[in-house]
């Protein structure tokens, strides 16, 4: 450990040398990133040890995060700034000549996850370990994250990510705790000692190995694990391959090695592949095996010990991907532990809680009987039993309600529908903002409300302001730190005190400066990457996310195209310039947002490269949108577009990052958009669009017609014409499926229908930012009440509300 610069500097020098056998002057960037984190990581494992030892003797309760997704982006930056340690290390090796952002720009991004849900899981993680928590996260080591997205021609093409090539410093393989799952085969119920037990035969068995990646807490000694399982096997067709079968012998070991290798690119659309079934059992089975055995460690094996397994353990599931642990907990305690079915029963529903984080119903998972028989035998008898108990329970509440109970049910129609699973199986249902939540009690699951009436409660999301402020954003938390004191970053609620500043005219102009430096970096990575030059000076108006129907891009891009219209048709018409600037990924097979992609890259090219426009507007499609990415992109907005269907976004967690780091939202009461909105005010943020009640009543009653809306107002519909009669420089019908999305579907998303509310709306942040003190003010105000979307916030909710867990100490050392 050091503790000094001299100390850091003749650490780092030595650890060049005992590496690598090089002397600084020859070391490589990667050398030098290697040298640096496995130095830190040295500091994490004494740590880590010291927080294990002390959750062991503390026997105190813990949480364990179950997710099929932990977006983690880079962690040798986090973890520097956690430690405490970010400006030790940067000035130490600034003096050896080395750029400390350099080498932090070597790591590549673990991109295990899609977006909000994936990143939401990160984000907890961080705050569960700053705030002392004793919570675990437990999800799949994909060899493959996210995709690369390339933008070529202006569509996106799939690359695979490689996130393992050189390693990966912060993971520590634990073969030790290896487990076995078991796919296939068959289940019979025999009688032994008077009971009826489950005997599996005949499955396929999958070797699941942790890899273990320490969590840091922020200014503490916590350092809390996350566990990600790999499947690998020991097994090898020795009999094939000496009958000079290499393949065969090759392929079986491949296909068991199959269920960790990818991870599904898909967000709000499931596919029903079994392999993504046996990724959720996988990941689920494992983890459960692994924390059951160590609570036997910990408080005892017997069946009275853990009928009480609730009092020392909580498990929560991020959404349904994980709702398999209903019933293999179930099996768990049943055929490996001998409870009786009432006291299994009792420990998993007070053991296990769910979010939900979405509402479209083609999101909502479900998985045909036949491919749950077959793939997890033992799990279907358990599902099975689990609704019959379920229904009989409902036919108690509703004799001869079969309406309802068919509604009801986890098995219908051939299939486990697995929102259900997890809503019987657990305690406790959330929904991730106050309208979603609303929506869940009131609408979708309206009948499972009215039945459990006390599980269901709201956790606004949030994000952890150590990444997404002091740490993509240092030269603004600079400027806090010296406006308000450093205790925002301990109690970011505090950030509330910058409100007085916010009319100050020497702060507006300090953040003012930051902002601009903040856009200059982008913009010169903007010209690097993309050959495109920006103005620095225009307003920066950014969407960037999955791209999704329901987030309508394809407003924004009409919008875009209107306003370049209306510039050809009036050279002098006074606008403020703009850059817009977009980012996403698409799934791999969702057509319709991949021409969404097309046609903004189109518009770019279209718009970009015409001379009577003279830059006052461009569009820019910045590629591989990615954690990394976005910590760039984010701090250098002016506007925050969070402009989704009302009632589809669930929360958004983008808009809380935007917001803490000072654009203004230009957004539809929407998800947080609407607790944005109730912090800041009327004033500081630019509302518009159908309210989620107007958009639900449309959904249910009827009463919205699209032609009436594209025949009354001439300026959409010249730019809805020109998706189809051949004003682009593409093929004729390439953009037919977005045309057709809108007029031939009734615009299921509302698009035309918000379209003059968000001209309006738009020509409102205009002019808003022309009076640049007013502008500022906004922008301070936004930061100022930014403090409710840290996620600390959000996991000390659900610490007190949902797991009922304390913070443990670290003992000094
Ligand atoms: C099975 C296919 C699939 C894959 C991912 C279905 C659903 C998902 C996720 C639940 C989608 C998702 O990421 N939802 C987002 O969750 C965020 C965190 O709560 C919210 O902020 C976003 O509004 C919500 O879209």
């Amino acid at each position: 450990m050091f503790r000094t610069k001299e100390e850091f500097k003749a650490a780092f020098i030595e650890r060049l040398e005992t590496l690598f056998g090089e002397h600084l002057d020859d070391a490589t960037l990667t050398d030098k990133y290697a040298a640096l984190s496995t130095l830190i990581r040295e500091i994490i494992n004494k740590r880590w040890y010291k927080s294990n030892m002390q959750y062991r003797v503390s026997k105190d309760k813990q949480v364990y995060y179950f997710s099929m997704e932990f977006l983690l982006g880079r962690l040798l930056g986090s973890n520097l700034f956690n430690l405490g340690l970010t400006d030790l290390c940067r000035e130490g090796l600034a003096e050896l000549g080395i750029d400390l952002a350099e080498l932090e720009a070597v790591e590549a991004d673990a991109g295990l996850g899609n977006g909000g849900l994936g990143r939401l899981a990160a984000c907890f993680l961080d705050s569960m370990a700053s705030l002392q928590l004793p919570g675990h996260g437990n999800g799949i080591r994909y060899r493959h994250g996210m995709f690369e997205q390339k933008i070529v021609d202006g569509y996106q093409m799939e690359l695979p990510d490689n996130w393992l090539r050189d390693g990966y410093v912060w993971e520590m393989r634990k073969a030790s705790r290896a487990v076995t799952v078991k796919f296939g085969g068959t289940v019979r119920m025999e009688e032994r000692a008077g009971r009826l037990v489950a005997i599996h035969e005949n499955y396929e068995p999958v070797l699941a190995v942790p890899y273990d990646i320490p969590v840091v807490g922020a200014n503490r000694n916590t350092v809390n694990t996350l566990r990600l399982w790999s499947a690998e096997t020991n097994h090898f067709d020795f009999s094939s391959f000496s009958k000079g079968d290499f393949l065969k012998a090759v392929e079986q070991k491949y296909s068991m090695e199959a269920t960790s290798q990818i991870l599904y690119p898909d967000d709000n659309y499931p596919e029903g592949k079994v392999l993504r079934l046996k990724q959720q059992y996988f990941f689920v089975s494992a983890g459960l095996q692994s924390i059951v055995r160590r609570y036997k460690r910990t408080h005892g094996g017997t069946p009275a010990d853990l009928a009480k397994i609730h009092e020392k353990i909580a498990i929560h599931i991020n959404d349904t991907h994980p709702a398999l642990a209903v019933p293999e907990l179930m099996r768990i305690l049943l055929d490996e532990e001998g409870l009786g079915w009432a006291e299994a029963w009792n420990a998993t529903c007070k053991t296990i809680s769910y979010t939900n984080h979405t509402i479209l119903p083609e999101a909502l998972e479900k998985w045909p009987v036949e491919l749950v028989g077959r793939l997890l035998p033992r799990m279907y008898t358990l599902i099975r039993e689990i609704n019959e108990r379920f229904c009989a329970a409902l036919w108690e509440q509703y004799p001869g309600d079969w309406d309802k109970i068919r509604d009801m049910a986890i098995i219908s129609e051939g299939y486990v529908h697995m929102a259900h699973l997890a809503v019987v199986g657990s305690h406790s249902v959330n929904g991730v903002a106050e309208v979603h939540s609303n929506i869940l009690k009131q609408e979708v699951m309206a009948n499972f409300h009215k039945f459990y009436p006390h599980r269901f409660n709201n956790k606004t999301n949030g994000v952890t302001h150590r990444r997404w402020l002091a740490k993509a954003n240092p030269a603004l938390a600079d400027l806090i730190s010296e406006t308000i004191g450093q205790g925002w970053l301990d109690h970011p609620t505090e950030l509330a005190n910058l409100h007085r500043y916010g009319t100050d005219a020497a702060f507006q102009a300090s953040v003012k400066a930051v902002k601009q430096a903040n856009k200059e970096r982008l913009a010169q990575y903007i010209k690097a990457k993309m050959n495109i030059t920006v103005d620095t000076q225009s307003i920066f108006d950014v969407h960037v996310k999955r791209i999704h129907a329901y987030k309508r891009q394809t407003l924004n891009a009409l919008h875009i195209l209107d306003l370049y219209n209306r510039l050809k048709a009036d050279p002098s018409l006074d606008i403020e310039p703009r850059t817009f600037i977009f980012a996403g990924k698409s799934a791999a097979g969702y057509y319709l947002a991949k021409r969404i992609i097309k046609f903004i890259n189109t518009l770019a090219q279209v718009i970009n490269n015409d001379p009577d426009i003279g830059g006052r507007i461009k569009v820019v499609f910045m590629e591989n949108y990615s954690v990394s990415l976005a910590e760039l992109i984010i701090p250098a907005a002016d506007v925050s577009e969070q402009i989704s269907t009302a009632s589809r976004e669930a929360s958004g967690t983008g808009n809380m990052k935007f917001m803490m780091n000072g654009a203004v939202t230009i957004g539809t009461l929407d998800g947080a958009n609407i607790e944005i909105h109730d912090e800041v005010g009327d004033d500081n943020i630019v509302i518009f669009g159908l309210t989620a009640d107007e958009v639900l009543n449309y959904y249910k009653y009827g009463g919205y017609n699209v032609l009436d809306v594209y025949n009354s107002n001439p300026r959409l519909k010249q730019a809805v014409d020109q998706l189809i009669n051949g004003f682009f420089p593409v093929s004729a019908d390439e953009f037919d499926s977005i045309h057709h999305s809108l007029m031939r579907t009734n615009d299921e998303y509302f698009v035309l229908k918000d379209f003059a509310g968000y001209a309006a709306a738009q020509e409102k942040v205009g002019n808003l930012y022309r009076d640049q003190s007013r502008w500022q003010t906004m922008s301070i105000n936004n930061i100022a009440f930014s403090g409710r979307f840290a996620s600390d916030r959000t996991i000390s909710e659900y610490a007190i509300g949902i797991w009922q867990i304390k913070p443990v100490v670290i003992r000094e050392f």
